[in-house]
């Protein structure tokens, strides 16, 4: 399995970065290549660098790390780069994805120093520069009014596409577009595991709103009819905030490390005052609406990759957990089972996502909650084992589905089977 793994990054290898499947996915995703370097730091260390460098390609001059760098052309996806019709060097998409990037760094920098590499202080040097930069963007462009909360303006951003988290906020974004869609997704997979053709119509809405505005920040916040502050989103920005500290004492970089400590202040204070005890979980905030979002998805846990939560709080987060867990053959479903909303087979709104788990159990264990992190660790592994690299699984019956030889499955495998 192992050798499996290393076969399907190898496979998806394009020139120093790796597309998240063949023909699916055919261009370099923000937080797919985060997982992959952590995958390849097992045995390739300068690839792992790599693979955040050619990132890095992609990073626009205001610090933003788009969610697609479109390094070479490919007519297999949509939208590609003549819907975005963004401006940078290399064509990217005018939108960006969780910040795993400052995990995968630091991830990347013990290995390479454990391996007694030379160059590791010059190469975490440049991307943690980097780094810092699309910290301080999120920051300013997508916190403008210092609630310690990161927003989402799209939800692809989010990464969990079509999750019944967006279900109310997306009601009101308008299915009327400028561009002309033309899915191809539903001609590599089963359209029912897909999102649906009315959720792609609001996705293009919000691209056109986007592109109107010449993809400005302030112009885009302004006009943004979809704007919700991101638990999960926050969760992952505080925590690689804490790997980007990390590195900075590392590195003795005490200005940057300063910076950074002041913004994981904000984060972390932000994102604590999201818990709700009668819910037993972190919700995110509608800016557009004002309303908690209330639906149950895997989003609600991740605050605890970045925060050590009391021990009520743990409690109730374990028992919480272990209730979506009942009745599941592999969890965690990225909705709860007992959600009218839950789908088992349909993309985010129910499937279990190995990098999903990777990073709860993380959490978890941070939290001391070491057998539940264990048992989702092990179960992750169990299913990529009987059903193979695949994109996601149905948590009622283990079953494989969405795209397969996936790049994230296969990193998710190599790091949570050691
Ligand atoms: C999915 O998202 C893309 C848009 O970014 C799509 O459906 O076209 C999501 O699962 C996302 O989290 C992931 O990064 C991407 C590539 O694996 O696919």
């Amino acid at each position: 399995m192992d050798e499996a793994a290393r076969a399907v990054l190898a496979r998806n290898d394009r020139g120093g970065y790796t597309v998240p499947t063949d023909r699916l996915y055919p261009f370099q995703w923000n937080w797919d290549s985060a997982f992959v370097a952590m995958g390849f730091a097992i045995f390739d260390i300068d690839r792992a660098y790599r693979e955040l460098e050619r990132l890095v390609e992609g990073q626009w001059d205001d610090g933003m790390i788009p969610h697609i760098v479109f390094h070479a052309p490919s007519d297999t996806y949509f939208p590609g780069p003549e819907v975005w019709g963004t401006r940078h060097r290399i064509a990217t998409s005018g939108i960006t994805q969780p910040p795993v990037f400052g995990m995968a760094l630091r991830h990347v920098h013990d290995a390479a120093v454990a391996a007694g590499r030379p160059d590791a202080a010059d190469r975490t040097l440049a991307l943690f520069q980097a780094a810092l930069r699309s910290h301080r963007w999120w920051l300013s462009a997508r916190d403008p009014h210092g609630l310690g909360l990161v927003s989402i303006l799209h939800p692809w951003e989010s990464g969990s596409d079509n999750s019944p988290a967006w279900d109310e906020a997306l009601a009101r974004v308008p299915p009327t577009t400028t561009t002309a869609i033309r899915r191809k997704d539903t001609g590599h997979v089963d359209p029912a595991m897909r999102p649906r053709d009315e959720d792609y119509q609001r996705f293009i809405h919000l691209v056109d709103v986007y592109r109107d505005c010449g993809w400005e920040p302030a112009r885009q916040w302004a006009v943004a009819p979809f704007k919700i502050a991101d638990v999960q989103m926050t969760g992952i920005l505080a925590r690689s905030t804490a790997d980007l500290i990390y590195l900075a004492e590392a590195l003795g970089l005490e200005g940057e490390r300063a910076e950074l400590a002041s913004m994981h202040h904000a984060l972390t204070t932000g994102l604590a005052g999201r818990w709700r005890p009668d819910l037993a979980r972190f919700v995110s905030l509608d800016l557009v609406s004002g309303e908690d979002v209330g639906a149950p998805t895997q989003a609600c846990f991740m605050p605890l990759v970045a925060l050590h939560v009391d021990h009520t709080q743990l409690q109730a987060v374990e028992a919480e957990i272990k209730r979506w867990l009942e009745g599941m053959v592999v969890g965690l479903p990225s909705t709860a089972p007992y959600s009218q909303a839950f789908e088992p087979k349909r993309y985010w709104r129910g499937p279990v996502w190995a990098v999903v788990n990777w990073l709860l159990a993380d959490g978890l264990r941070m939290n001391g909650a070491l057998e539940l992190a264990r048992q989702i660790e092990q179960s992750t592994v169990s299913a990529i084992e009987r059903s193979g690299f695949c994109e996601y699984f149905d948590p009622t019956t283990g079953e494989g589905l969405g795209g397969d030889a996936f790049s994230w499955t296969a990193a998710a495998y190599l790091v949570l089977s050691r």
